[in-house]
């Protein structure tokens, strides 16, 4: 007689934040890693590490205690590597990282980095993107020609976006943000077709439409993308880095309080399912629910206060960590993104 033991599969991606505390943690154990990124004391070029791909980002000043983002799948994993960038797939979902040095303008480094990362995708049907992270060194100082860092990759990314746009689903869920070290570190996720909705928010302008006083070419992202289950897990809500914004205006500049309140409530309206219901998506969920969080700060005489709030709304088992670093409006004095399931 032939005993089938199933085994209880609750999702087949995760996102977990490693301590080197907390070594490794239980939903680690026996699954396979998708990819690490090491936030810490130091950038690095993009490498693999035990059949994974790995990357080390400058986001850690002194006083931190470094994680590794650990992306783990119940599925085997592929892994390569081509100069600065490399990737994994697990037959549902594609992880790809890409490191653009410094340089004096970025434009077309971006343009470049993003296209053949989206080449590569497609060519394995990874065609819709669901979560992009980019790390941009000087986020608000000067490229060698005048112009904003972030402007200019910015315009590098809506290049490689227009050009690509017939072959990818929408604009994903994303981080723009500061770090500590030189050039650009991004980084995204994409699954095969079918599974993701892109999601705006009522309260704000959709980034993509932008007026140009915030730059020539308009950043390219939703404000969240909902990813539906592959047929084992829960579907997930991926909410993009999200600031003191309503419309295109930054509110309350010099006011980190009111600066959590707007952020806060944009995140909450965003996930709602008033609002998911909006975009034919049959699920909703509270600030409680937001898991896998960072939470960026300009200025270090404000982590006391972001970690008093954060404390309040978010529940004790939840990953939530702080990040010091420029967020890329001067007057944006905090900025936080999240996972819901
Ligand atoms: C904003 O809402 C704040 O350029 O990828 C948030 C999320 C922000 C993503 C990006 C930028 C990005 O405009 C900044």
């Amino acid at each position: 007689m032939t005993v089938l033991h199933t085994l209880p599969r609750t999702q087949t991606l995760d996102c977990v934040f490693d301590t080197p505390a907390g070594g490794d943690r239980d939903v680690l154990a026996g699954r396979n890693v998708l990819a690490r990124i090491g936030y810490g004391h130091h950038g690095g070029r993009p490498t693999l590490y035990r059949g994974s791909p790995r990357i080390d980002v400058h986001m850690m000043t002194a006083a931190d205690v470094p994680f590794t983002e650990v992306w783990v799948t119940d599925r085997p994993v592929r892994c390569g590597l081509q100069d600065n960038l490399v990737y994994a797939e697990d037959g549902e979902h594609f992880f790809c990282a890409v490191r653009v040095e410094e340089s004096g303008v970025y434009r077309d480094a971006v343009r470049t980095a993003y296209g053949a990362a989206f080449r590569l995708a497609r060519q394995q049907g990874y065609t819709d993107l669901f979560r992009m992270w980019n790390l941009v060194g000087d986020i608000t100082g000067a490229n060698a020609e005048g112009t904003e860092i972030y402007q200019d990759f910015c315009a590098g990314r809506a290049l490689a976006f227009e050009e690509w746009s017939e072959h990818f689903e929408g604009m994903p869920a994303a981080t723009g943000i500061g770090s500590l070290g030189t050039g650009i570190d991004l980084y995204f996720l994409a699954c095969r077709p079918g599974r993701t909705t892109h999601l705006e928010n009522p309260r704000q302008t959709p980034a993509h439409r932008y007026p140009d006083r915030y730059g020539p070419l308009p950043p390219s992202f939703a404000r969240g993308t909902h990813l539906a289950s592959d047929g084992y897990g829960p579907g997930a809500v991926y909410v993009s880095g999200t600031a003191s914004i309503l419309g295109d205006d930054t509110v309350h500049p010099d006011d980190i309080e009111r600066q959590l309140d707007v952020t806060l409530a944009n995140i909450e309206t965003l996930v709602s399912e008033q609002n998911l219901r909006r975009h034919a998506v049959d699920a909703g969920y509270g600030l409680a629910e937001l898991d896998r969080v960072k939470v960026y700060v300009r200025d270090a005489e404000h982590l006391p206060a972001v970690r008093a709030r954060c404390a309040e709304v978010f529940p004790g088992g939840a990953d939530v960590v702080f990040l010091n670093v420029g967020i890329c409006r001067p007057d944006l004095l905090v900025e936080m993104e999240g996972i819901c399931r």
